[in-house]
């Protein structure tokens, strides 16, 4: 299988984020893909090629252009208020209040663009981004051209981010980038299955009215997990898109047999959707190890997940997402591609 990678993901490298109520080195750090491509290296799947550059129109698609302007100009305007530090937010807005105005303070447009503050823009934010939206980009190019699958190896993720925000460790929505892509390319339907621990929000805030791309999200239950405001199972999807976003909430605590079975009723509504192609955010944070994350998923079970993908019998970009158990993540992330490709 084609992986699609990029060294320019190591721009992106917060000093913090705001968890537990301190400020803590990110998680989501550069180690994290690192580890995926020495697993890749070492375990077959391959060969692992640079992106082509697509440019800001693809992105355009899926994100507001002013949230793009936001994006790429916001570390500048951060630095010229504050200096060389992360760039967090630390307002938003509450019911009663409004966001008709866009503010033009660096700090007010960094909370009218986001949704949590784990998620620092750095220098080198929106290279890294837009560099992991290549390799999406690219890995559906692959796969529109007739290549079974391939694997955008990226970071930082990004199916948290939706149409105008930021959050969650995501800019740019790498997935929904593809997937809309691809329906551009020709595609009359795409489905995009969400496997990370966490909801993918944005992915579901993207294609909420539409019935040409369905989105599945199987993860942890709002109730108890970040980002908690998003993927109760009553959410799918309005207008047009009503029943074409499934979630399927699992509590802390699961483990594969409850998991299989959750993926068994993704797969088979993917089916009865007969899509084009298959987009799957890649999340290994459903890992027993996970220093973030409460499901139970063992090494093993990645490859009985990538196993059960490949099932489906489409052609099937990958998208890797979250995970930071880094030192098991690349045999974990690797074990889903084997299991897919029958080892
Ligand atoms: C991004 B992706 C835990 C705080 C978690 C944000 C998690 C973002 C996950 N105490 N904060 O879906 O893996
Ligand atoms: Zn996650």
């Amino acid at each position: 299988m084609i992986v699609v990678h990029s060294a320019a993901h190591r721009a992106q490298e917060g000093r913090a984020e705001l968890n537990d109520g301190q400020l803590v080195p990110c998680y989501e750090k550069p180690a994290r893909a690192e580890i995926v491509l020495a697993r890749v290296g070492a375990a077959g799947p391959g060969p692992v090629v640079e992106p082509d550059a697509h440019g800001e129109a693809p992105l355009a698609r899926v994100h507001d252009p002013a949230y793009l302007a936001f994006l790429k100009a916001a570390w500048h305007e951060w630095v010229a208020e504050h200096g060389d530090r992360d760039a967090l937010p630390l307002n938003w807005v509450a019911p009663g209040m409004h966001r008709r105005v866009v503010p033009d303070s660096i700090d007010g447009k960094l909370g009218y663009y986001s949704f949590d503050a784990g998620t620092p823009i750095t220098a080198g934010t929106w290279r890294a981004a837009t560099a992991g939206a290549d390799c999406a980009l690219t890995a559906a190019a692959r796969v529109a051209a007739g290549e079974r699958a391939a694997f955008a190896l990226v970071r930082p993720p990004g199916h948290h981010a939706g149409h105008a925000f930021y959050g969650g460790y995501c800019f740019l929505n790498n997935a929904a980038i593809a997937a809309q892509a691809l329906r551009d390319g020709g595609a009359a339907r795409v489905a995009v299955l969400d496997v990370d621990y966490h909801h993918g929000n944005g992915t579901q805030e993207i294609f909420w009215h539409r019935d040409d791309v369905l989105f599945l999200s199987l993860h942890a239950d709002p109730r108890q997990e970040f980002p908690y405001f998003s993927g109760h199972a009553d959410e799918v999807g309005e207008g047009p898109g009503t029943g074409f976003t499934v979630n399927l909430p699992l509590p802390w605590g699961t483990d594969w047999t409850a998991y299989a079975a959750a993926l068994a009723t993704a797969t088979a509504r993917i089916a009865a959707f007969a899509p084009d192609v298959l987009v799957v955010s890649l999340g290994a944070d459903t890992f027993v190890g996970d220093p973030i994350s409460r499901f139970r998923l063992q090494s093993d079970d990645f490859r009985r997940m990538g196993a059960a993908l490949a099932a489906a019998g489409l052609p099937t970009v990958f998208v890797l997402e979250g995970g930071y158990a880094v030192d098991d993540l690349g045999v974990n992330v690797v074990n889903v591609l084997t299991g897919f490709e029958g080892d």
